[in-house]
């Protein structure tokens, strides 16, 4: 099967066993709270409204689960990407000197930053799983630069509500909402393991969630958009992922 069938095959049988009904109630009260993913009502409805809103109301803040170094993998597994195209190519055999991560939006001060500059952030580092929904998983170290720091220096509005986030793979896109943008862990990861972020694993850079499965963490980041409404972005679901019928929020 390939990725797109695979992923309609999955979906298919999430949605028939999400089939409960009794949840509906309590997704009246995630709407009070304004906690409704963008893609509720499409395939999951009230279930997936339920499991963001509580997740959102209970564990905020919490942390995803840190390793000892003793744990990192020592055969880490990069899922395969298509093609990644000429102009990739290009950026990659002039070591990404002119690899550019655009941010724009819902920000005070637009900006087109370098790997230059972003190296020259401050960086924050930790040993975490990535966790594929299709069942393997890795520990490796991250080191990158905290987005809350990216979003501070573009100067985030308040009225901004999500960050998107694109890849040079324009079909690779994703976006989380503030509690996961301004989280701690949430990283512009360009290192993994003591080295610069090798190209298999997403190299010059990627994000890295932990607090949420491995399809959100998207490889070869180029571009950052704040916005208060996701509509506007592709099927108006939040990602490509749920474009295919995946989960918005993925959790863990
Ligand atoms: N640009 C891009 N990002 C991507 C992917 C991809 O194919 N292209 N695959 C995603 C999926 S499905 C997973 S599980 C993780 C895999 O991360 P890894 O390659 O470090 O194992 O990256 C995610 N980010
Ligand atoms: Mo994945």
């Amino acid at each position: 099967m390939n990725n797109v069938s695979r992923r309609k095959f999955i979906t298919t049988g999430l949605a028939v066993a999400a089939g409960a009904s009794g949840i509906a109630a309590a997704a009246k009260i995630a709407q009070h709270h304004g906690l409704i993913p963008p893609d509720a009502g499409v395939l999951y409805g009230p279930g997936e409204t339920l499991t963001y809103a509580a997740q959102r109301l209970l564990t905020r803040h919490s942390m995803a689960r840190e390793f000892p170094r003793s744990e990192v993998s020592t055969n880490p597994f990069a899922n395969p990407v298509d093609s990644l195209g000429d102009e990739f190519n290009r950026l990659q055999a002039a070591g990404f000197v002119d690899w550019r991560l655009t941010v724009d939006g819902m920000v005070a001060r637009p900006a087109t930053l370098s790997l230059a500059e972003i190296r020259s952030f401050p960086t924050s580092t930790h040993v975490t799983m990535i966790g594929c929904e299709e069942g393997w998983t890795y520990i490796a170290e991250w080191t990158g630069v905290p987005l809350s720091y990216i979003l501070d220096r573009a100067g985030a509005l308040p009225q901004a509500r999500y960050v998107v986030y694109r890849s040079i793979q324009s079909d690779w896109w994703e976006s989380i909402d503030m509690a996961d943008a301004l989280h701690p862990q949430t990283l512009l990861a360009h290192r993994m393991n003591g080295n610069a972020l090798p190209v298999p694993f997403g190299g010059p850079m990627r994000l890295r969630l932990p607090r949420q499965l491995g399809y959100k963490n998207v490889k070869y980041l180029n571009q950052l958009t704040l916005t208060d409404n996701l509509k506007a972005f592709g099927k108006g679901l939040g990602g490509s992922d749920p474009d295919y019928g995946y989960a918005w929020y993925a959790g863990i």
